[in-house]
This record gives C-alpha cells, sequence and structure tokens, in this order.
C-alpha cells in the first residue's frame, strides 16, 4: 500500500521526484486498506503489537494472565423469572410496596458499575462484561438489581475503551432481561461534571429506559432536593422504572462536635425526596464514612420518617462496612450494594459472596448457590489480571478515610491524576490537602463532581505550595483553576449552609455568583435542528443508521465522540476485540479468535513483527482465516 500510495502520486507521475521526496511527503504514509471489518481489526491489532494502547501507562511482561471461566448454564433453557419481571407485573409503586413488605434482605451487584470504577478507573470492558452476562442471569436470578450503567462509566466507555455506551447497554440487556438494571445519574449533571439542559436531562432518562434501565439512581454533589427533583420527574413521568433519591451521606451523625450533617438532617432531606416524588431512598455513602453504629440510627431513623423502601451503597475503604450492613441489615435495610468477591473491597463495595454467609442462617437471608456465586467471584479475580495498568495501588483498608473523606470512585482515579502532575510521592500531601480543603470550602457533601472540585483545588494547592492561610491572604493575585471557579459561581448549585462569602469573593474576583438551578441558564437543546446538523455532519462515518442515542453522546461530549468516532472508522467496533489483546496486542505465534459479528468468527494469527526499515515503518504479518496478510506500522518509538 505504502509502494501504491508512492507510484500513484501526483509527483511520482509528473517525473517531479525529488532526493528528499519521501521523507517530505507524510501522505505517502497514509496506507488504505480495503475497509472490511477484519482489515480494520487487523490494523488496529497491528498498531496495539507494535506501538501499545496509549490509555496503557506502563506494561508489565512477565504477567501471565489466567484463562477466566464463566460459570456453566444452559443456553437452550429459558431465564428463569426475576425482579423485572416482577416490575413489570406490578409497576414501580406496587412494586416498592412489595420490597417494603419481603422481609429477606436483598443485594444489588455493583460488579459492572462502581466496582470497577472504584478499583479499576472504569476501564472493565463489555467484552469481559458479556462473557459472563447471561450465566449470571441464569444462575441468580435471585440478586435485586445489577448495577450496570451511568457514573464514570458513560464517558470511560468513549473516552478509553472506544466503545459506545449504549451498546453496552443493550447487549447486557439482551443477555440479562429478568434481572432489574440499575444506573447512577448525577441529577442535573447527567453523567458528566457539569449542568446540562433540563430537555437534554429528559431525553437523556427517557432513552436510557428505552434501552434498558430499571432503577435511576438520582443523585446531587450537594444533597440540594432542587437539582433531584427535575429526575425523579422524568423518571415519573416518561418511563416505567423506579426513581431512587439519594441522600450522599458524609461526616457521622455519631460525632457530637459534627452539627452540620446530623440524624435530623437527613431525615429532612429523605422526606423533602419522598414528598418530590421518590419511589425508593438510597443512603449513598461514596466514601464509606457510614460507621456500623451510625447505620443502626440512621436507618431505624429513616424507616420512621419515610414510607419507601431503603438502599444502601458504600464503599468498603477502611474494611470496616461488612459490619455497617450487618447493623443495617438488624435495623431493617431493605436493600444493600455488594460487588462480587473479585471486585470488591477496598474503594469498592463490600463482598457480595461474604455478605451473603454473614446472614446465612439468619431470618432475613436469602438463598444464593454459594458454589456458582463463588465461580463467579474467581472470574472477576482472574479477569482483574488484565487490567493491572489501572489499580488504585490501594493494598489494605484505611482508617484515613474518615479524615480526608475521598469517594471511592475518585480515589482509584487521584493517585494516577497526582502522579501524572509529578506528585506520586507526595500523595499523602494530596489527601491531607483534600480535607483542608473541604474546612476552607465549608465542609462540603463531596460526590461527583463537587469531590472533583475539591480534588483539583487540593491538587493545586500541594503542586503551588500553597496553604490555606496563603489562599486566604494572597488570593487575589492567584488565578484559581476553572472548577473551582465555576463551582463558587453557582454552576454546580448551592451548597448546604452556602458558600463561605470571605473565600468565595477572593476566588470569584470581580465575577458574579446565582443562586437559581444553574441549568435555568442553559438553552434548551432544539431537538429537531441540532440532531439533523449531527446527521449531516456524521452521516458518512456511520455504517449503521444514526440514531438519537449517538446525538444524546455528542451533546454529552462532543469532542469525545468525535475522537470515538473517528477511531471507529479507522478500526471499526473495538468491543469486540480480546480484552488481553485490547490493551496488549499480539506476541508473534499467537492465535485468536475474534467473533466480528454473530457468527462470522475470524482466526487471526501474528506471524511476526519485521525491524523498522529506514522510515521507521515495521511489517506486521498475520494469518487471517489461513490467508496471509500484512500491515505496515509506523513505528513511533
Ligand atoms: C459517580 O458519580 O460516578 C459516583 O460514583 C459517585 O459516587
Ligand atoms: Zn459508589
Amino acid at each position: 500500500h505504502f509502494l501504491q500510495n508512492v507510484i500513484q502520486h501526483e509527483d511520482f507521475l509528473n517525473g517531479k521526484v525529488s532526493v528528499n521526496f519521501i521523507q517530505n511527503t507524510p501522505s505517502l504514509f497514509k496506507i488504505k486498506l480495503p475497509q472490511d471489518r477484519t482489515s480494520k481489526a487487523v490494523k488496529f491489532l497491528a498498531e496495539v503489537s507494535v506501538n501499545g494502547n496509549s490509555d496503557v501507562k506502563f506494561t508489565d511482561n512477565t504477567k501471565v494472565f489466567r484463562n477466566a471461566k464463566s460459570p456453566k448454564f444452559s443456553k437452550s433453557s429459558p431465564f428463569p423469572k426475576g425482579t423485572k419481571d416482577l416490575l413489570t407485573e406490578l409497576g414501580p409503586e406496587a412494586f416498592c410496596k412489595w420490597l417494603k413488605e419481603d422481609k429477606k434482605i436483598h443485594y444489588t451487584d455493583t460488579t459492572m458499575r462502581d466496582a470497577h470504577q472504584s478499583l479499576l478507573a472504569t476501564r472493565m470492558r463489555s467484552y469481559d462484561m458479556l462473557k459472563v452476562a447471561e450465566s449470571f442471569a441464569k444462575n441468580h436470578p435471585n440478586t435485586f438489581s445489577m448495577e450496570v450503567w451511568g457514573g464514570a462509566t458513560f464517558d470511560v466507555c468513549l473516552r478509553f475503551l472506544h466503545e459506545s455506551p449504549w451498546t453496552r447497554l443493550r447487549e447486557l440487556r439482551k443477555a440479562i432481561p429478568n434481572i432489574l438494571f440499575q444506573m447512577l445519574l448525577r441529577g442535573s449533571n447527567g453523567v458528566g461534571y457539569k449542568a446540562y439542559p433540563d430537555n437534554l436531562i429528559e431525553k437523556f432518562v427517557e432513552k436510557s429506559w428505552e434501552n434498558g434501565v430499571d432503577i435511576f439512581r438520582i443523585f446531587d454533589s450537594l444533597n440540594w432536593v432542587k437539582a433531584m427533583e427535575p429526575s425523579i420527574n422524568y423518571v415519573r413521568n416518561k418511563t416505567g422504572g423506579i426513581a431512587e433519591a439519594a441522600i450522599s451521606y458524609t461526616g457521622d451523625i455519631l460525632d457530637p462536635k459534627q452539627t452540620k450533617y446530623s440524624l435530623n438532617y437527613y431525615t429532612q432531606l429523605a422526606k423533602d425526596l419522598e414528598n418530590a416524588g421518590a419511589h425508593m431512598i438510597a443512603i449513598k455513602d461514596m466514601a464509606g464514612l457510614l460507621k456500623p453504629y451510625a447505620a443502626t440510627e440512621l436507618v431505624t431513623a429513616l424507616k420512621d420518617t419515610v414510607n419507601l423502601p431503603i438502599h444502601l451503597h458504600t464503599h468498603d475503604t477502611s474494611s470496616l462496612q461488612t459490619a455497617t450492613y450487618l447493623k443495617a441489615i438488624e435495623a431493617g435495610v431493605d436493600v444493600v450494594d455488594v460487588a462480587l468477591g473479585g471486585l470488591s473491597g477496598l474503594t469498592s463495595q463490600p463482598n457480595f459472596n461474604a455478605v451473603i454467609e454473614m446472614v446465612k442462617h439468619h431470618e432475613r437471608a436469602h438463598d444464593f448457590d454459594m458454589d456458582t456465586l463463588n465461580q463467579f467471584s474467581n472470574f472477576w479475580e482472574d479477569t482483574r489480571e488484565m487490567y493491572y495498568p489501572f489499580e488504585s495501588g490501594l493494598k489494605a483498608g484505611t482508617a484515613e478515610v474518615f479524615q480526608h473523606e475521598i469517594p471511592g470512585g475518585q480515589y482509584s482515579n487521584l493517585r494516577p491524576q497526582a502522579t501524572a502532575l509529578g506528585l506520586g510521592d507526595r500523595f499523602d500531601e494530596v489527601k491531607k490537602m483534600y480535607a483542608q480543603v473541604n474546612t476552607m470550602f465549608g465542609n462540603l457533601v463531596k460526590v461527583t463532581p463537587s469531590s472533583k472540585v475539591v480534588g483539583d483545588m487540593a491538587i493545586f494547592m500541594v503542586t503551588n505550595n500553597l496553604s490555606p492561610e496563603d489562599v486566604m491572604t494572597q488570593g487575589e493575585g492567584i488565578s484559581f483553576p476553572e472548577s473551582v471557579i465555576n463551582f463558587f459561581k453557582g454552576d454546580l448549585g448551592q451548597p448546604v449552609g452556602g458558600f463561605p462569602k470571605a473565600l468565595q469573593k477572593i476566588i470569584l474576583k470581580n465575577k458574579k455568583a446565582y443562586t437559581n438551578r444553574p441549568n435555568a441558564h442553559l438553552k434548551p437543546i432544539d431537538f429537531t435542528e441540532a440532531y439533523s446538523a449531527f446527521k449531516k455532519k456524521f452521516q458518512k462515518g456511520f455504517t449503521r443508521a444514526i440514531e438519537i442515542e449517538d446525538f444524546l453522546s455528542y451533546t454529552l461530549y462532543p469532542k469525545v465522540f468525535e475522537q470515538a468516532h473517528e477511531n471507529y472508522k479507522l478500526y471499526g467496533n473495538l468491543a469486540l476485540i480480546p480484552t488481553k489483546n485490547f490493551f496488549y496486542g499480539m506476541k508473534p505465534g499467537e492465535e485468536i479468535l475474534v467473533e466480528l459479528e454473530p457468527g462470522k468468527t475470524v482466526i487471526i494469527k501474528l506471524l511476526s513483527i519485521s525491524v523498522p526499515n529506514e522510515l521507521g515503518l515495521r511489517t506486521v504479518f498475520f494469518k487471517v482465516n489461513g490467508e496471509n496478510r500484512f500491515v505496515e506500522v509506523l513505528d513511533k518509538s
């Protein structure tokens, strides 16, 4: 192909070739392969085998990956009935009444969303999820729900995994039609880090339901009811799903010195959310701060205050949280969030398998077959090995979390963020500064995106060797991070008790703050006009009809979508490439199977990789379904 580029070049044809023709003509290296799916996949494999995956920052060539086995199930047997069938039969109100009256303790499996978001920087690929999805649905239909979508997964899917989050949701839905699916929705911030126009969130909720989401866990990063209300209404009015409104737990209700986030504060918040139309209440303990005896008080008080099922979510960062579940279960909590053993613990959720064992023979115990449940845990433990570059590095539980209050989902990102900025050795300072920034900012509820603002400020202050006093005394001359300025302007809404006024003045300088909903400042999306402009712009690269879901991805993350689209044109659907090869390419002699479309499997063998020629090009030789192919790749090392 390179030679073809040379002999077809205008200068070559006109005999105008100089000595430096090749060096001076970069377009010659734009190799055009026949654009079928196989060629695109092979091109990607060649590229990663030579240059690696740019998302993988280091590799360990001594790693040997085990073959993760999916527990057995019968392909031909029907799906056993589960909670999804019950919701369809009863509708949300009667379903929630059933849940509240059922004595058994129920479980949400977070493995496919929060667990990997909190342990592996959200990198879990659909490929691995789909390997066990149908098996899980058939082996464990007793599971209350599976959290599979939302939070950071939407962005990471598109940005780093080059997958469509909508396709992930649809494929999982097909494989698991019987268990409720749950997503995490950041209220007016959707699945992003800022406020979006209301009609965009409305459409997003509607389409999420149509594609497979049943339970919408809605939260606001400042516990601002006003910001959660519209999403609760969209779920009620545009879907047949469940609006689960979250109270994000911060501080310690048992500490008499902490008066801001008291038991009364939380019960009042839950009451307000019930009045706003919530079907269920979640206690969203995003950092794992709810201690066991506090859980007794909080769950008991909430059950006395609202007439809705209570769903408890936590992160096991301190390693205490299984005890919290025990106390919450005794106090009558209806559902708890757990992750399959291999992806549980530390900054993730408590261990599903161990919690089941904990309550075995208790009057609220729920039957789960431990043998297969343990096999699912082992599947994830083996699969997790392939994601080693994304591990957060936390090796043991840490009681420090009660001081710094960093959410589990943020912890696995903050460390790499600090390391990338050259603060790898100063991570202790970053954690301490995070707590100090929280105090400066008036003691906030810290969860995405407010937690990101605190993290950005902490990193900024450590990088610039600034103390809180420096900020207060020299702040006029400091240019603060954009996220911090926008936060103090009101772009994420209003914090409990308002902003600290003196600091707000220092940070905003001449900018004006506002106090109504940030979304009220945004122009609604004109779906007819903007969608048709989108179609015009992207039609060319699509090998299928463009859908409104593509437009939603674009509207939420325009640059990320454009990049993902370019990638798709070049390499096709990368979700189909096995994980090991997606991250690390292929080794000479390695042979893999890739199912490029249902029933169309290609056998790809990498034969050899040549040394670079004088232009830095390596030739990668393959056998694809027995036929020789080669791809030239510029070695970027
Ligand atoms: C998210 O918003 O992604 C979270 O997981 C918050 O806890
Ligand atoms: Zn969480």
